[in-house]
């Protein structure tokens, strides 16, 4: 694998001050993190814009991984669009998690007649190669993207996915098939806020994970330009409680992503903006913040480094 794609990050002694080399990864443009821990390295999925783009050009999927936070490899493309026979365009937000000794990327993409898709890619290692599980894709309809996947503590594991509506379903062990029927979520504004004329705040790029007995869902909020916000629920399918910003509009790219992990005993707060040279909304960055949550679990307000 190569050796450091990203830029070093240093972070100090003192957990307060973190001094980040943002973006983590210099050498292309990326988008949309998913990271997820396997083992003792924290692994970091994400987009990649193509060069010269004037709208968004995604072609395939990337793969980033350190042990400090510090170094990073670069494992190169383990998806893109030709795992997918059925799919022509718009490589979009995934992630992945781990079942069994499996890896399962859920990915959003157009499919050959058109429509929003879902598919999902099965792997024997975190970096790949994804083969296509199905051949078809796992569910389609208008605004099927971005799907965010987690297992709960009892093993059932849920897909949340949708833009502008907020959409779930379980899986089956298998991780490749739907337990029953796909539920639209209540978008309410006690449950997703209220921004501007929108009467949800809610728009994109749900982060859906359980941390103590709290389940969180972190999403893109409030339209173009977006701004990170977060939902509660004591529940794995709410109903969910609007708990304020997180990450504030700021940058140079009109979208936003994010995903969070815990590692080695520190919160991380991964997201993307156009901070590397030639960036926009088209040619996205991921960077990542360090944070603490408050002692009531609920999130800091986290600045962008966007230099
Ligand atoms: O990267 C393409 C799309 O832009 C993602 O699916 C959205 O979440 C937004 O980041």
């Amino acid at each position: 694998a190569g050796l450091l794609a990203a830029g070093a990050m240093l972070l100090a002694a003192m957990p307060a001050e973190v001094y980040a080399d943002n973006p983590i990864v210099q050498t292309l443009y990326t988008t949309d993190p998913a990271p997820v821990v396997i083992g003792d390295r924290v692994y970091v999925f994400t987009g990649h814009d193509e060069d010269g783009a004037s709208y968004y050009d995604m072609r395939d999927w990337r793969c980033y991984s350190s042990g400090d936070m510090v170094n990073w490899t670069d494992h190169g493309c383990p998806l893109s669009l030709k795992t997918f026979s059925w799919a022509k365009s718009d490589a979009w937000a995934g992630q992945v998690v781990e079942r069994n000794g499996k890896y399962y990327y859920y990915v959003p993409v157009i499919a050959n007649q058109g429509g929003n898709s879902i598919g999902v890619a099965v792997a024997d290692k975190p970096e790949g190669p994804y083969k296509d599980a199905l051949g078809h894709p796992l569910c389609q309809d208008y605004g099927y993207i971005d799907p965010t996947v987690f297992i709960d503590n009892d093993g059932q594991a849920y897909l949340y996915w949708g833009n502008p509506q907020l959409t779930y379903c379980k899986l089956n062990d298998d991780m490749i098939s739907i337990k029953g029927s796909i539920q639209k979520v209540n978008q309410d504004a006690a449950s997703f806020g209220y921004y501007k004329d929108r009467a949800s705040s809610y728009e994109e790029g749900p982060w859906f994970y359980r941390r103590g007995n709290l389940y969180y869902m972190l999403y893109s909020a409030g339209g173009i330009p977006e701004h990170i916000a977060y939902s509660t629920s004591s529940s794995p399918t709410g109903p969910w409680k609007y708990r304020g910003v997180i990450m504030p509009t700021e940058g140079r790219s009109f979208t936003n992503h994010c995903g969070v992990v815990d590692f080695k005993g520190h919160s991380y707060f991964f997201y993307h903006n156009g901070a590397l040279p030639g960036g926009s909304g088209f040619a996205r960055s991921v960077a990542v913040e360090e944070f603490c949550y408050n002692p009531d679990g609920s999130f800091p307000t986290i600045k962008m480094t966007d230099n």
